[in-house]
């Protein structure tokens, strides 16, 4: 989600509220020869993508029918996605879509959720813990995403081109994209993510996007994969704006969740 978004969300009582606050994003970019816009987030970064080379992304809808957030298949049974967006929407009325590259087609797999996992200490997204799994209803039919090794480095060195993959806006207060997009991130240092950013806290975060801004993940986007190859090191959860200059995407550290995310994701006969 946005820092700015973040006080609406902090306001927001009820879940409702919530929605509206984080029911807005996508992969986008800025830049721009139109001045009145020079600062909105626009996809420039971004392509269609895929779902041929990234089965495992899949986006979440409310019970208006609504994508809100992005996901990410971890096994036959669950799915991760950020906690802000499985706080966002009552369990009841989430549904998980597989296998749909296109929001405006009915192929693929519509699954509810039978349980939700919350990142243990998780509060806001700029606290960190920025993550959740959802136990689905029946079996996702598509291949999983690799998690890194538990405190795996190698996959977070500076420079590591990753990508990231979204159903948001195309433009902020635009339409949204009725595809899949992906963009190319690099990850960013944690010395850099952490003068970019005063929150920043390397054990639950990484930072990955361009100094000069212009190629990012934006709202929409939240709770969706950032992969190197078919490997999950992130998770979209805040940035202040979309494609800034020196302010780039924030993800969840999925390698410090590793053990979590594979004791909810195994597939079990209660629960
Ligand atoms: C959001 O609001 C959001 N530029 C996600 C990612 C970023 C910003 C906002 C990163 O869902």
């Amino acid at each position: 989600m946005s820092v700015k978004s973040r006080r609406s969300l902090l306001l927001a009582s009820g879940a409702l509220l919530a929605v509206a606050a984080v029911a807005v994003p996508v992969v986008v970019g800025t830049a721009s020869a139109d001045p009145a816009s020079a600062n909105q987030p626009r996809i420039v970064g971004g392509d269609k993508a895929s779902l041929s080379d990234h089965p495992y992304a899949v986006y979440l809808t409310d019970s208006g029918g609504n994508q809100f957030c992005g996901a990410v298949i971890v096994s036959s049974t669950a799915v991760a996605t950020a906690a802000h967006c499985a706080k966002a929407v009552a369990k009841q009325d989430v549904r998980v879509v597989a296998g749909r590259e296109d929001k405006r087609t009915d192929v693929g797999q519509v699954l509810g959720v039978s349980k939700v996992w919350i990142g243990k200490g998780y509060s806001d997204p700029t606290q960190g813990d920025d993550i959740a799994v959802l136990t689905v209803r029946g079996q996702l039919d598509y291949r999983p995403a690799q998690l890194p090794k538990s405190g795996d480095t190698a996959a977070y060195r500076e420079g590591t081109q990753a990508t990231v993959l979204g159903w948001g806006r195309i433009a902020d207060g635009g339409d949204r994209s009725d595809y899949l997009r992906s963009a190319q991130v690099p990850v960013v240092s944690d010395n850099t993510c952490r003068s970019d950013y005063s929150v920043y806290d390397q054990k639950t975060m990484v930072c990955a996007g361009y100094e000069k801004g212009g190629i990012d993940a934006c709202q929409g986007d939240s709770g969706g994969p950032l992969v190197v190859g078919d490997t999950l090191i992130g998770i979209v959860s805040f940035g202040d704006g979309c494609g800034k200059p020196g302010k780039p995407g924030v993800y969840t550290r999925v390698s410090t969740y590793t053990a979590d995310i594979e004791a909810q994701a195994k597939p079990r006969v209660f629960g």
